[in-house]
């Protein structure tokens, strides 16, 4: 077999290869194990050993044999290509290729090539102040944690999309595989146009096992395994063995083949404009779970098996034997061939291996790629005319579309913007989008079929684990993106969402990793406003489950109409290595500030709303705030009834948009200082705040503040149904009517004076509730009030 560009055959690279592969196998074994001694230059010794053994082995000679091959095509080919390692486990094996690569060394001159380098690369690998023992941040070459299994394949979809010159090796774990993310991901490729996109070439590890079982697809016969890829669109080549050399010349040929398929494909869409019946090649690399390492230990067989997972030898420093057979399986990758009397790698093994950028673990596309800023237009030419707050009503993300239109047409020629969702593009009322672009679709078309191409930039699938890991494979190479959903379902990706604001914060840390566009989540169809189907799709509970995150990486938006959605979204599209919630609703609702007044109380975050205040100059007798935008209409409608029936209430309003702004400024970078939230807030009169989402959040934010001992927060308390809007919010506490009783209850002043209009709330609430069962619809008043100040 030859390799076409060089005219060189695969039996003169042999030994090089595997010369490549045993050094990085050598390398992973000594960061598992030693602590000195790591060219065994003498013989292994008890001292030299870790008191701790951390890691994973049983992956690790399966990632560094397919970097092998990968290299070797890279380097024939002058490919552009990254790794995407799902089993991120194997840290090891990531470090020890970016080592021989001479990278690591470059961002780490601590670690050099030499003894001396390769003593610390040893030692620092899952050791206390060193590495972690993942494909971690911190390794170069790496978009993909991997710690938590599953999104390998989304994330390097993701990567290749708009990046026509990339190569996306991408290796699936065979548990991995089991995964609901990356089962579906497999679909990935319906969504790929090879005219425009670059490629993923998925290589499924059939090592045979996880921790401690046996995997799936490892046991189902391979003609099914076979039928199986083919059935997800793909042409599968197996490559299945466990002689190195024999496995080489496999994998070489198969590699070659592949990446011949995806090149001819590629320049086919590119020169004619198609593709024919093309399957995307993928490989099943079929080989022994801890290949090369230990056969057996104390008569139980470890290689090929799940108990090569972590460390197969477990007791070096207890049990002679287990030291003697660490001892043997180093050198069994015949050390002295590979480094140099300093260390070095061997010269032959540096100059096969690919140089500069072009090394998988010096790609620029794994280090933020070529991040250019968005060319936004001016979203003020998108907002509502606002002459008097409260008396119109628009559709806040309907604006939000357009806007987003014009986003997508602005950087056409750049191709760094996509949108994605599960299906809810329109139905959230982004739909303008669709004047500027269709929705991503490489399969079958049919005639009653609605804004599909192969050229569309909104990627939806029913899949919000394959949105979110498409998004951040996208953001990670450099580009920029929105994703929207149902507020209910993002929790969907809550434990994706952990790993990606985990991966921002360290990366945040590391001073050589560039900043990446925020990841930005549009989440309408929001709680209050579900109309059509009820509790299943209420929940408000991922914004509890974000402000988890370190402060410095997550931002949550409320925008109470449609001038701030705009100013917020804005602002959130600049911004850069944060994750961005935005909440806000689809369904028309009333437009309280100009575009003028709505970008100043966004960029402050919170603020009084003067026009319905009647505080001015004394102390008010109590705060009516609100964050969100239907809990904006209650509490504007309970300011007009309090106002009326008690004019002399000094009555308050503080609308929050910035929901950290609540938190201390020695918590949150967007936290109010004590002085100004107390000036904002009082010390010391009642504060009723209707909020969007689960009320306890409000006094987590808020615990320390001077009032909080007066806080009363109104939000949704798990009360969902089919029913009205206004009767949701009343099955929660949170309408106007119950705001008022909250006010009357908690300001002493009042007392009994209140006691008409405290009846007259209950008798209304009770009223509107039997309005709706007789008329299925709220009670015109309520469900036609402006503001009327
Ligand atoms: C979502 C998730 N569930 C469970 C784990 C715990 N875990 C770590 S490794 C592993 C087995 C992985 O098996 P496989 O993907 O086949 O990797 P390999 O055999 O290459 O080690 C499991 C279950 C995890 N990391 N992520
Ligand atoms: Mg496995």
């Amino acid at each position: 077999m030859t390799t076409k560009e060089s005219g060189a055959t695969i039996e003169d690279e042999l030994a090089t290869i595997d010369a490549y592969w045993r050094a990085a196998n050598y390398l992973s074994v000594g960061q598992i194990y030693l602590l000195e001694n790591p060219l065994l230059k003498e013989a292994l010794q008890r001292e030299h050993i870790k008191p701790r053994l951390l890691g994973h082995w049983g992956t690790t000679p399966g990632l560094n044999f397919i970097y092998a091959h990968m290299s070797r095509m890279i380097k024939v080919r002058d490919l552009n290509a990254i790794y995407v390692m799902g089993p991120g486990h194997g840290g090891p094996a990531a470090v020890a290729n970016a080592w021989l690569e001479g990278s690591y060394s470059e961002l780490y001159p601590d670690v050099a090539l030499n003894e001396v380098g390769m003593r610390q690369l040893f030692r620092q690998f899952s050791f206390p102040g060193g590495i972690g023992s993942h494909v971690t941040a911190e390794i170069p070459g790496s978009i993909h944690e991997g710690g938590e299994l599953g999104y390998s394949l989304a994330h390097a979809y993701g990567a290749a999309f708009d990046n026509p010159d990339l190569v996306v090796c991408c290796v699936v774990g065979d548990g991995e595989a089991e995964t609901g993310p990356l089962a579906a991901s497999w679909h990935s490729n319906k969504f790929m146009n090879p005219a425009r996109d670059g490629a993923v070439l998925p290589i499924l590890h059939l090592n045979g096992y996880k921790i401690a079982n046996p995997t799936v697809l490892a046991r189902i016969p391979r003609d099914e395994l076979a039928k199986l890829m083919e059935g997800y669109g793909h042409k599968p080549y197996f490559v299945e063995g466990s002689d190195p050399f024999e496995m080489h010349r496999l994998m070489a040929a198969v590699m070659e083949e592949a990446l011949d398929e995806i090149a001819r494909a590629q320049s086919a869409a590119r020169n004619n404009g198609s593709v024919g019946d093309f399957k995307w090649p993928m490989i099943v690399l079929v080989s022994p779970k801890g290949w090369t390492g230990p056969k057996e230990v104390g008569g139980v067989q470890v290689e090929g098996t799940h108990r090569s997972h972590q460390v197969p030898l477990g007791r070096v420093r207890e049990d002679p034997e287990q030291l003697a057979a660490l001892e043997a399986w180093m050198r069994s990758y015949q050390p002295e061939e590979l480094f140099d009397a300093t260390g070095a790698p061997d010269p032959a093994i540096v100059e096969w291996s690919p140089s500069g950028d072009r090394r998988m673990s010096a790609n620029p596309h794994a280090n933020g790629g070529v991040l250019r800023d968005l060319a936004l237009p001016d979203f003020r030419d998108y907002g509502v005319d606002v002459d008097t707050p409260g008396t119109s009503s628009s559709e806040a993300t309907r604006a939000l579309g357009v806007y987003l239109r014009d986003v997508m047409r602005f950087n056409d020629q750049y191709k760094n913007f996509r949108v994605f969702g599960p299906d809810e593009t329109a139905s959230n009322r982004l739909a303008d989008l669709f004047e500027a672009t269709d929705r991503a679709w490489s399969g079958r078309i049919e005639a009653t079929d609605d804004h599909q191409s192969p050229d569309g930039r909104v990627m939806e699938v029913l899949s919000e684990h394959m949105c979110q890991g498409w998004l951040e494979g996208y953001l990670l190479t450099g580009r920029h993106g929105l994703f929207n959903s149902y507020e209910a379902f993002i929790h969907i990706v809550d434990s994706m969402f952990n790993q990606h604001a985990k991966w921002l914060k360290i990366t945040s840390e590391v001073p050589w990793r560039k900043p990446i566009a925020s990841l930005n989540y549009l989440l309408s169809s929001h709680v209050w406003r579900q109309d059509h189907n009820g509790f299943s799709h209420q929940d408000p509970g991922f914004i509890d489950h974000v402000v988890n995150k370190k402060a410095e990486i997550i931002r949550v938006y409320l925008p109470p109409d449609t001038n701030t959605l705009l100013s917020v979204g804005d602002h959130c599209l600049k911004s850069r290595h944060y994750v961005n919630v935005i909440v806000a609703g689809k369904q028309p609702s009333l437009n309280w500030l100009s575009m003028e007044d709505a970008i100043l109380h966004c960029t402050r975050g919170i603020g009084t709303w003067s026009f319905a205040s009647n505080d001015h100059g004394h102390d008010p007798d109590v705060v009516l705030a609100c964050a969100g935008d239907i809990p904006t209409v209650e509490t504007m409608a309970a300011v007009e009834i309090l106002r009326h029936h008690f004019p002399e209430l000094r009555v308050r309003v503080v609308n929050v948009v910035d929901l950290m702004r609540l938190q201390q400024d020695t918590e949150h970078p967007h936290g109010l200082p004590d002085s100004q939230f107390d000036a904002l807030f009082t010390r010391d009169r009642p504060i009723i705040f209707a909020y969007h989402g689960y009320p306890w959040l409000i006094h987590r934010l808020t615990y320390r503040r001077k009032n909080h001992s007066n806080l009363h927060v109104r939000g949704y308390k798990e009360e969902g149904t089919v029913t009205t809007p206004f009767d949701m919010v009343m099955l929660n506490d949170l309408d106007r009517y119950h705001l008022v009783v909250d006010v009357i209850d908690r300001v002493p002043e009042l007392g009994s004076t209140a006691a008409h209009v405290r009846q007259e709330m209950v008798d209304a609430r009770l009223r509107a509730r039997m309005y709706t069962r007789v008329h299925g619809e709220d009670p015109p008043d309520v469900a036609g009030w402006t503001w009327p100040l």
